[in-house]
């Protein structure tokens, strides 16, 4: 067994080392600068108590981004050093973020020991490569990324950084082969294991759903499928559940080798990223004579989904709604109701709706999926969403994107379970304009205008701000530029207290809420790495059951140029449009 001493590596802190959204994430070159990495991590460490360090088990893993290999060899060996008893890895250091999630909570070592948290290696839907970007984030002891609190100390931590325990002696560790190597330290046996990514989390799908009626449907010859993993991290879980597990034809598998760069793209399961897929479903042009019925994509860590019908795109904002509103029937582990649902400010409120239909009590978090976790482990949330295209559940702690196509298929085959008098499939069209029809439409819109200049984006916020102190002036301009869109009568930034924990989180992104349901909402992004990136989101509610079925560009458009005039948005920016619409 090889043997290990601890080294006190001297170093000074970074600027910018503050986890945004969910984690830090930055240029590949600014993470691979000496100490870069290990200065976070050692950060991490110290933020939390050494009692649960000492002995402890942690993850590292992610989706096999650029640098993946080089940052998970730095963390074993910080890891060692802090007293970290046990690292686990999943093969080739792949896991999504949802199966990770699954692994702090779920799996059991041979001692019957638990993991204590982990740090997943991944910048999610950010582009990947040498000159692209890498990120990290930490999660806890539930599975969910680190609450305000926590990474908070962890920022503070990386402001006074003087030096940080590394281990010399540990030899590179074969991250590609499943297996355990052990190590001899200073306070006794270090031991890295590296085990099957897939396992743990294929077990528990396999709890929540019905695997034989989605192999069902997924056998009928009318019912046609196609996963684009984008060539993130899902294309591993993909290949075991889709093919090996539901019978689906490895043919319907697009982009499912994750690749370090992505293949050069975006894993950003939406319509402007995913194009192929766009395209396979009859969305882009020209039109493929044979398009699929279902159609469904995931981000670069998997934690994000993209649900297509035939020619038709899924909000993520109705898919949530949707799959509150047909999960006790159609999902085996919601049988015995839900507890609860949520979603983040700026999703539409399609949700809402289905609460109030169902009587369930509904919650509004700000944006990022730790504002989740709280509610879920005290038992009053089940279903929760993000329009970011995040959907999940309380199976796990973390969005799940695999989780949201086999919640799509396990609905299609339930209405699908009499094969109809006319035999007829039920499509994702189908169900997607029946619940309009059920609980009226929310049109939605987002406007991204990425890597814009800081200053500018602060100056657009604090103008943005001002008119709520004025709505009058803002009615005027307002009806000066549309006189059909109706009066503001609400306008705040959106503050949130959690009901749990009584924690406060402030200036959430401005709101502007209309009278007659619309909303508009602005806010800065906190997972991009240069410059800022201003989201505009726009919604607009039809309770009219007859007039549900409009073209949403041009039932929006009247809102958007609205929301464009009074943010002065090109003013600011110098942005005539944005870089990507959802
Ligand atoms: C974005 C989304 C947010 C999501 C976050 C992480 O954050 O808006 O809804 O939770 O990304 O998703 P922001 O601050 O850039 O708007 V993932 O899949 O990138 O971890
Ligand atoms: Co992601």
């Amino acid at each position: 067994m090889a043997t290990f001493t601890v080294k006190k590596q001297q170093t000074k802190p970074f600027d910018g080392q503050k986890p945004g959204t969910s984690g830090l994430r930055k240029k590949v070159k600014v993470f691979q600068q000496e100490h870069y990495l290990a200065n976070f991590v050692q950060s991490t460490f110290k933020a939390l108590p050494a009692e649960k360090i000492r002995g402890s088990t942690i993850v590292v893993s992610g989706d096999g981004r650029y640098y993946s290999e080089d940052a998970i060899q730095i963390i074993i060996k910080i890891a060692a050093a802090n007293g970290v008893g046990q690292v686990w890895v999943g093969q080739d250091g792949l896991l999504s973020t949802p199966a990770v999630s699954c692994i702090i909570r779920d799996r059991v070592g041979s001692k019957g020991e638990k993991a204590y948290g982990a740090f997943i290696l991944t910048a999610s839907h950010n582009a990947g490569g040498p000159d692209e970007d890498f990120g990290i984030k930490y999660n806890t002891e539930n599975g969910g990324p680190a609450l305000e609190s926590l990474t908070d100390k962890i920022f503070e931590n990386t402001k006074n950084i003087k030096e940080y325990l590394i281990a010399e002696g540990i030899p590179h560790v074969d991250i590609h082969n499943t297996g355990r190597s052990t190590f001899s330290g200073p306070s006794g046996e270090f031991a890295v294991e590296v085990f099957d990514s897939t396992e743990e989390y294929v077990n528990l799908m396999k709890k929540i759903f019905d695997f034989e009626a989605i192999s069902r449907l997924l056998a009928r010859p009318d019912f046609t499928f196609c996963f684009d993993a984008l060539h993130g991290v899902a294309g591993v879980y993909a290949k075991r559940i889709f093919v090996t597990e539901l019978g689906a034809a490895e043919s319907s598998l697009v982009n499912c080798v994750p690749k370090e760069d992505f293949g050069g793209g975006h894993p950003d399961p939406n319509l402007t990223y995913a194009k192929q897929l766009v395209k396979t479903m009859g969305l882009g042009s020209p039109v493929p004579e044979e398009i699929p019925e279902f159609g469904a994509a995931a981000d670069g860590d998997a934690d994000r989904n993209m649900i297509l019908g035939k020619k038709f795109f899924v909000t993520p904002s109705d898919s949530v709604a949707i799959i509150a509103a047909n999960a006790v029937g159609s999902i085996p582990y919601f049988r015995h109701g839900l507890k609860g649902v949520a979603r983040s400010m700026p999703t539409s409120a399609a949700l809402d709706v289905v609460a109030k239909g169902l009587g369930l009590r509904q919650f509004e978090v700000p944006t990022g999926w730790k504002f989740f976790g709280n509610l879920m482990d005290a038992g009053m949330c089940s279903i929760c969403g993000e329009e970011s295209f995040g959907t999940g559940s309380d199976h796990i702690r973390e969005k799940d994107g695999i989780w949201a196509v086999l919640a799509w298929l396990s609905i299609l085959a339930y209405r699908n379970r009499d094969v109809a008098a006319d035999g007829k499939l039920v499509t994702v069209e189908d169900i997607v304009t029946l619940h309009w029809k059920t609980y009226g439409r929310h049109y939605y819109t987002r406007y991204d205008y990425e890597n814009v200049d800081a200053g500018a984006a602060k100056n657009l916020m604090d103008h943005l701000v001002k008119h709520h102190s004025d709505l009058d002036g803002l009615n005027k301009i307002i009806k000066d530029t549309r006189p059909e869109v109706a009066e503001v009568a609400l306008g705040d930034e959106f503050e949130y207290t959690d009901p749990v924990d009584g924690s406060v989180s402030s200036h959430q992104g401005v709101r502007f809420l209309f009278k007659d349901g619309s909303r508009l909402v602005f806010r800065l992004s906190g997972t991009g790495s240069v410059g800022a990136t201003i989201r505009l989101y726009i919604e607009q509610y039809q309770s009219d059951r007859s007039k549900t079925g409009a073209d949403a560009a041009g039932t929006l458009a009247p809102l958007v140029q609205v929301a464009l005039v009074i943010s002065k948005m090109e003013e600011f920016t110098g942005r005539s449009s944005p870089t990507v619409i959802t």
